[in-house]
């Protein structure tokens, strides 16, 4: 038997069935997306791609790899940008066909080409799905963290940048000497006021380069916040077979995903912007109440499955949440900690969301790995879990679950489950938050050291009696068995 054909336009149209629609026409590039990861090409590029089937546009995509991943883009590029998406929902797997993506770039190798699209006026957009980390920013100031080393390495050579903060710093200082008109910064990762947050990061970056550049960008660029959802798994085989079954043609990155997704997009884009609000993005004033609350309700969440998943020995997120005690806890854990901190307009029903998000975490067929969602515990903890804690602590009412989940990171850390099965630790910090974790002589040791690491715990928070006291039940309710302390918890 021959092998199948790999996607590609003349494939797919040669395949059986499968023709991109009569109406799309290619699309100029438009926006320069930085972070081609899965999460990007199974949001912002469908909401992208239906808004020029709605209302036109040339708001083709430029993707960009920061990992110099190669593979990724030569394989994207062989089959012409497109690329299917396996939607996993109740009734089964439903695939399509994506083609906003026109080109794809992996740095540092393609920066000649990239920069050349920077400086197009045509580029009106710069997105970013570069996950926290990517943001190069110091936990403490909210400015641009010097001691990370592709910061160091792009002040010293801004010519020649690799971190975001300098890519956009250099993008931009030369629009400015060009006299071309910025593109608007768009992210679309999950930190809290995430537009405000990357201004602050790029603006401190610049200043250090240049103070009128730095006062440029502050004045003239404009960072709208967003908030993105969408649950978006890493690509498995069972997702490349059925993408052959439903193409006929062999799709080597396919993406799979929830059939659910929203994103909320604070509507502030001088350069213009794709109609994303005729497809079902909500372009809203203010995003704040929004992405705090995805932040703390389903972030949260995921992240507290997460670790005690891994302890516990549940691999991915729909086997956590359908082991009753744990599925109680986070339903107490989001009813009784984390929804009475949320401030939403009286429209958002946050019980209702709570549930929504129960039956999300459901979808057996979704195969979302709690090691995935585990890695990066340092840059996800403090969004996520201790702005609730603090707000908690501040209103003097318990938060006993969420302290289990924080306990429950500093366990994962020392790098085993509760079996023994042993697991890698992927995160920014990890070298100091092992040595932390793995050297306390005992739990009340593990704990103190914990919270001196700074860049996680702010100094307020850490010097905390009563976060101290709950952490410490909290490991020790570990230590008898994570199922028992589940329970218990619960
Ligand atoms: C997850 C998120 O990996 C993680 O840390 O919590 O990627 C989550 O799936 C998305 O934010 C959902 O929109």
């Amino acid at each position: 038997m021959t092998p199948p054909l790999t996607l590609s336009r003349d494939t797919l149209r040669a395949s059986s069935g499968h023709v991109l629609s009569a109406e799309w026409r290619t699309p100029a590039i438009g926006i320069v997306h930085l972070g081609i990861g899965n999460f990007h090409r199974a949001h912002q590029a469908l909401y992208t791609e239906e808004a020029m089937l709605a209302h036109g546009g040339d708001w083709g995509i430029c993707g960009v790899t920061l990992k110099g991943d190669v593979a990724k883009r030569d394989a994207l590029m062989a089959q012409d940008g497109l690329y299917s998406i396996v939607e996993h929902g109740p009734g089964g797997v439903r695939v399509t066909v994506a083609r906003a993506l026109r080109e794809v770039l992996a740095m540092p190798f393609d920066r000649a080409r990239l920069f050349e699209l920077l400086a197009d006026a045509r580029v009106r957009i710069v997105s970013l799905s570069v996950t926290e980390k990517g943001y190069c920013r110091d936990a403490r100031s909210g400015d641009v963290d010097l001691t990370r080393s592709e910061v160091a390495h792009d002040l010293a050579r801004p010519g020649e940048p690799v971190s975001v903060p300098g890519i956009l710093a250099a993008a931009l200082k030369a629009r400015r000497a060009s006299g071309t008109a910025p593109f608007t910064v768009l992210s679309c990762d999950n930190l809290a006021h995430n537009g405000a947050a990357l201004r602050q990061v790029v603006v401190s970056f610049a200043t250090r380069l240049d103070a009128g550049l730095g006062a440029w960008i502050g004045e003239q660029v404009s960072f709208p916040s967003t908030m993105v959802d969408r649950i978006v798994p890493a690509t498995t085989d069972a997702d490349r077979a059925a993408a052959l079954a439903a193409l006929g043609v062999r799709d080597n990155v396919p993406v799979p995903c929830e059939p659910f997704r929203q994103w909320v997009v604070e509507d502030a884009f001088p350069a213009g912007r794709p109609a994303w609000d005729a497809v079902g993005a909500q372009l809203v004033d203010d995003v704040t109440p929004f992405e705090i609350a995805k932040l703390r309700m389903l972030n949260a969440t995921h992240s507290a499955l997460a670790y005690l998943s891994m302890l516990a020995g549940f691999e991915t997120i729909s086997e956590a949440v359908n082991h009753a005690p744990l599925r109680a806890l986070i339903y107490q854990m989001m009813t009784q900690e984390i929804a009475p901190t949320l401030n939403v307009p009286s429209s958002f029903d946050l019980l209702a969301y709570r549930d929504a998000l129960l039956e999300r975490y459901a979808n057996p067929a979704l195969k979302h790995r709690c090691a995935q969602i585990a890695m990066d515990g340092s840059q996800k903890i403090p969004p996520r879990i201790l702005a609730t804690i603090a707000a908690r602590l501040d209103s003097g009412r318990p938060f006993e679950r969420l302290a289990l989940a924080v306990a429950a990171w500093f366990v994962f850390l020392e790098g085993k489950s509760d079996r023994g099965e042993r697991h890698e630790i992927s995160d920014p910090l990890a070298e100091r938050l092992v040595r932390t974790a793995t050297g306390a002589r005992d739990d009340r040791q593990l704990v103190d050291a914990m919270l001196q690491i700074t860049d996680v715990f702010p100094a307020p928070l850490a010097q905390t009696q009563a976060l101290r006291t709950a952490l410490l039940r909290a490991v020790q309710a570990l230590r008898g068995g994570t199922r028992r302390a589940i329970e218990r918890y619960a």
